[in-house]
């Protein structure tokens, strides 16, 4: 897995144009993740337990929005059932590239594909579990619900999807003290001001962030029964939702 530093905002730009997944993120994709999303390494392990506990024998299970395959490879390890693969998906090629070689070089003996494509795009089907780790976020939200309802069409009764996003707060005292202790959390971890702000500019248009509560609503709306917020750390949280039997 690639081990550089990410300095990519740390020197002043003329112009801030929207952030992509290009070869320079993807070359220092870890280090940026884990020090801009509090709790992403627990998010990423604990990944693992539920393929652990809902993978069912011979299904599929999805990590969509896969980068460079940290879920995949926690899911990988965990599965403990016969005749499961994981079916990776990411639209930015340099991502996909670096997820290929990490995943070759792990000798898990889960099968994994990897594919090149928009998640909106994929075929669901016969799914134990789908991991949509950070990314719902990059999809208009007037387009999540289709994608959710899709989701649910596709996996097996008892089931698991587990969604984890940035979130803001619907009450404004909240949002500006879970938002300071993010900032806070990107200072201790190394980043400027200036870069924080930069990385935020090139974020604006492109990272569309709901409350908890419009997240699970939603779920609700696309049939999933059960839903459960499992995780949260100041302005990131993850939730269960489940396809009930
Ligand atoms: C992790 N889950 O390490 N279709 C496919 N991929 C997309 C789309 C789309 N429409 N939009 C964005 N992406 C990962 C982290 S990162 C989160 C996920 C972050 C991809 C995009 O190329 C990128 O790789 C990923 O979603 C988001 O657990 O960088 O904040």
């Amino acid at each position: 897995m690639a081990k550089q530093r990410d300095h990519i905002f740390d020197e002043p730009r003329a112009m801030i144009v929207d952030f992509t997944f290009d070869e320079r993120v993807a070359s220092v994709f870890p280090d940026m993740i884990r020090r801009s999303v509090p709790g992403y390494g627990e998010v990423i392990a604990l990944t693992g337990l539920f393929a652990e506990r809902y993978a069912q024998p011979g299904s599929t299970l999805y990590d969509l929005g896969c980068s460079l395959g940290a879920a995949t490879l926690s899911m990988r390890r965990r599965i403990h059932v016969n005749g499961c693969r994981i079916v990776a998906v990411d639209n930015a090629p340099a991502m996909v590239e670096q997820c290929r070689a990490n995943l070759e070089a792990d000798k898990s003996p889960v099968p994994v594909d990897v594919h090149c494509s928009d998640i909106r795009q994929v075929g669901i089907e016969d799914a134990s579990v789908v991991i949509v780790n950070f990314t719902l976020q990059f999809i208009e939200p007037d387009e999540r619900l289709e994608l959710l309802h899709h989701i649910h069409q596709g996996l097996r009764p008892g089931g698991v999807l587990v969604l984890s996003e940035k979130v803001v707060f619907e009450d404004s005292s909240e949002q500006q003290f879970q938002e300071s202790m993010h900032l806070d959390f990107k200072r201790a971890n190394g980043y400027s001001d200036l870069a924080i702000s930069q990385k935020r500019t090139a974020l604006e248009n492109v990272l569309l962030p709901e409350s908890i509560e419009a997240h699970e609503t939603r779920l609700r709306n696309a049939g999933f029964a059960k839903v459960h917020t499992w995780f949260r750390c100041f302005n990131f949280a993850s939730i269960a939702a489940f396809r009930t039997p």
